[in-house]
């Protein structure tokens, strides 16, 4: 099953949406192997957006991803990465469609909620950053046993 890491950021968790972003996920049938709350500090920040380095908006992204805790979650489904990249919408929220999570909750292209890996690749490297093979789960959901 393929996995992709999800982070939902400081603005869901300041904004009391976690429930509601958590229901997105499992309404849609993905399975959550692995989930914590947590601060990003430092070093994971710098880690988790190396692409981003150099860029002028590192600054804003790293001071807003450090800002307050976050929930990590190993997510899990048949092309998991592909669906939750759609879930979420646009990483511009002016350009998320309604009915995706940027499009419904966001304004900002900054505080934009939610991060999924853009493919199994990153999401391997990401997952192995973010959690201990310990922390994520190998269990049924009764669900599958009637698919
Ligand atoms: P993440 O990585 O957070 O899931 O977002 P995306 O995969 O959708 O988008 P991204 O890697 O291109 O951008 C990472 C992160 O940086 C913020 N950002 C982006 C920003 O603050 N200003 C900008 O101009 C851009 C392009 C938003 C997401």
């Amino acid at each position: 099953m393929e996995r992709s890491l999800v982070l939902l950021k400081p603005d869901t968790v300041q904004r009391g949406l976690i429930g509601e972003l958590v229901s997105r996920l499992e309404d849609k049938g993905l399975k959550i192997a692995g989930m914590k709350m947590m601060k990003v500090g430092e070093e994971l920040a710098k880690e988790h957006y190396e692409e981003h380095l150099e860029k002028d908006f590192f600054s804003d992204l790293f001071n807003f991803i450090t800002s307050s805790p976050i929930v990590a979650m190993v997510v899990e489904g048949e092309q998991a990465v592909s669906v939750i990249r759609g879930l979420m919408g646009a990483t511009n929220p002016f350009e998320a469609r309604p009915g995706t999570i940027r499009g419904d909750y966001g304004l900002d292209l900054t505080k934009n909620l939610i991060h999924g890996s853009d493919s199994t690749e990153s999401a391997k490297r990401e997952i192995d950053l973010f959690f201990d093979e310990k922390e994520i789960l190998d269990y049924e959901l009764t669900s599958e046993k009637w698919r």
